[in-house]
């Protein structure tokens, strides 16, 4: 972690119709999971969103009339940052568990597949970035080992009440080329680090490493209009582009 503070593209995943139960009191106005991410322009790739089971997330209302769902710590700094109507204040509608909102469907900005839908992870940290995270298997690590966890294990789905077809059907998108490690980069680090499953923590932060300095420094995109461009002259890009759809929302911690 470098020293200040750290710029996120905060992604706003748009929860569909039918809204999980302890969302439906807010069917007025338009409810968003707020994902953290440092790579706006993998949101082509994207195949699910992770949410952790056990922890805290909040229902809170932004400046613009929209309801967001993270974590309320994420909250707070979001209304420091002027996203709420008072700055500093947060005024939580519902205070509710990760595991009453999974298998929601969601509609994310420049995904190709939708819905998509909210998967745990158990590794999601309390105390980085919303709680949320948007999954990216092709370019991720963390984010391949646990939806392949996912896919293998039948009683893990079980467990957490995840219907197949909220995850079989979806598979990692090339969307980035990176030379030697190919349009699957995370899928190809994974292999090369014999990465058994999303518990595997110091070998996926290798992986992590490789793929994340790579993929910035050589990558390719491979889709959507800024096609054949490198990811380091269009990452900033493409953030703009978000934010001025409303798709997404600079956030700093
Ligand atoms: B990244 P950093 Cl394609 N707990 O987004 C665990 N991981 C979290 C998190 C949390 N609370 N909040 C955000 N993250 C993830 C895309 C991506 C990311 C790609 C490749 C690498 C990558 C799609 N997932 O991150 O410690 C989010 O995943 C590699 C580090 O602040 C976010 O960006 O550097 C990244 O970790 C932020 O982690």
């Amino acid at each position: 972690e470098g020293v200040g503070p750290m710029e996120y593209t905060l992604i706003k995943m748009k929860v569909c119709d039918p809204l999980p139960k302890v969302l439906q009191a807010y069917n007025n106005k338009p409810i968003y999971l707020v994902a953290a991410t440092l790579r706006p322009e993998t949101m082509y790739g994207q195949t699910n969103c992770w949410l952790r089971p056990d922890m805290d997330y909040i229902v809170f209302e932004t400046k613009f009339n929209e309801i967001f769902v993270c974590t309320y710590r994420a909250a707070l700094n979001m209304s420091f940052q002027k996203m709420t109507v008072e700055v500093g204040k947060v005024v939580v509608l519902a205070t509710i568990k990760g595991e009453q909102i999974l298998g929601a469907a969601l509609q994310s900005p420049l995904a190709s597949y939708s819905p998509i839908y909210t998967l745990p992870m158990l590794t999601i940290k309390e105390d980085k970035g919303t709680g949320i995270v948007t999954s990216v298997p092709s370019d991720s690590p963390d984010d391949y080992a646990a939806l392949r966890d996912l896919k293998n294990k039948a009683p893990l789905r079980e467990k957490y009440g995840i219907k197949d077809e909220m995850v079989l059907p979806f598979e990692p998108v090339p969307i980035v080329e990176v030379p030697e490690l190919g349009n699957l980069s995370a899928v190809y680090a994974c292999d090369r680090f014999k990465i058994q499953s999303q518990n595997d923590r110091d070998k996926l932060q290798e992986a992590k490493e490789l793929v994340y300095l790579k993929g910035f420094y050589d990558g390719v995109l491979l889709v959507g209009p800024h096609k054949g461009k490198k990811v380091q002259d269009v990452k900033k890009v493409i953030q703009k582009e978000m934010i001025e759809a409303a798709q997404a929302v600079i956030y700093m911690e």
